[in-house]
């Protein structure tokens, strides 16, 4: 039988959505974490990961899952300084594994992580969510020294002189330098990886296109298909993040689900939906109706050909008056884990009677 095991996102100690809330949530398995205060690139504690363990354990959940490992810019960029850094991942996987990791999501996003133009958009029903509109990604140019330089979600330590900086050398890298930078820390990455019996699972740049003209490549079917063959091995995985590919009406977020499912590549899945619109995208609640893509045929791809990794909310909407960090609010990412637990139920019990028939 297949089995999806529910998790979710906590960020800690910090996290105003406690261990004691999110255990609360039915069906709820696994928590997704990270050690947060060492620098990208840097060893974590073993002391850090067996608190966040101890704690998660104590709260009768299981610590299975990391997002993310960060990967340092210099692996990225292919500097002589990366040899240190992928050591440096090396040895976190080896101590997250020690600890009982199963999954590792990580990203190969150039200088910045998730973009967004605003977090508080306010839908039609009075609730919040993130959303991009390309116009207002035109109007910020990284090389401009006038422009503000700032979008929600960028990483704040940089200063406008070395943001700027970065983004220039990226700017000189074509997209093959970029798959050859990432197959270089793919193979010195998945055979550690392999050895711990650990899945590493990329999550789909988000969105899936380039901006600012930086090279931009885990974004579509193709280039998916050439990321698994880089290096040929089901420890070398993917997060399908159905709102990072589903935001291009290019990409069949079904038709992927299963085909990455059945060759058992998908380690790990975050269900949210999105509103495609001509000039970008709004998330929005979990269900189908709500955005533009099939959530029920996106579960029942993944259950048909075999999924039975880790799989959580992703970001939710904020409504009845939460505040806190966006897109991670309790209320919207509960009411989207127990869709999915409605969906995988139904589609699990049509499936087992139509055995018995
Ligand atoms: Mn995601």
């Amino acid at each position: 039988m297949n089995r999806m095991k529910l998790s979710f996102r906590w960020y800690g100690e910090d996290d105003k959505v406690t261990l004691e809330k999110i255990r609360q949530i039915p069906g709820m398995h696994t928590i997704v974490t990270a050690v947060y205060d060492v620098p990208p690139g840097e060893v974590w504690q073993m002391s850090s990961i067996e608190s966040l363990k101890m704690q998660i354990e104590e709260a009768g959940l299981h610590f299975e899952v990391v997002e993310s490992i960060p990967v340092h810019e210099d692996i990225k960029l292919g500097k002589p300084e990366r040899d240190k850094y992928i050591e440096n991942y090396c040895e976190n996987i080896r101590r997250v594994a020690a600890a009982g990791v199963k999954c590792i999501c990580y990203n190969f996003m150039p200088v910045f992580d998730w973009t967004r133009t605003q977090l508080d958009h306010e839908l039609a029903d009075g609730s919040t969510s993130l959303v991009y509109y390309q116009e207002q990604v035109d109007a910020v140019n990284p090389l401009q020294s006038d422009s503000d330089l700032t979008l929600p979600g960028w990483d704040q330590s940089y200063s406008r002189e070395q943001l700027k900086e970065i983004v220039a050398q990226y700017q000189a890298m074509t997209e093959e330098d970029l798959w050859d930078n990432l197959k270089y820390f793919l193979e010195r990455v998945i055979p550690v990886a392999a050895a711990c019996d650990v899945n590493m699972a990329i999550h789909e740049d988000d969105p899936c296109w380039s901006i600012f003209g930086l090279p931009r490549i885990i974004t579509c079917e193709e280039n998916l298909d050439r990321f698994l063959k880089l290096v040929d091995d089901s420890h070398n995985g993917i997060t399908l993040c159905t709102g990072s590919l589903g935001c291009s009406c290019h990409n069949d977020v079904v038709h992927m689900a299963k085909k990455y499912a059945s060759q058992g590549r998908i380690h790990f899945v975050h269900m949210r939906n999105v509103k495609v619109l001509d000039n970008g995208f709004e998330e929005r609640a979990h269900l189908s109706a709500c955005g533009s893509l099939d959530m029920y045929e996106i579960m029942k791809a993944l259950y048909d050909h075999g999924f039975c990794g880790y799989i959580r909310p992703d970001h939710g909407r904020m409504i009845w008056g939460e505040t806190g960090r966006p897109g991670y609010g309790l209320y919207d990412r509960a009411l989207g884990a127990t869709y999915l637990n409605g969906l995988w139920e139904a589609i699990e019990k049509e499936a087992e009677g139509r055995k018995k028939k």
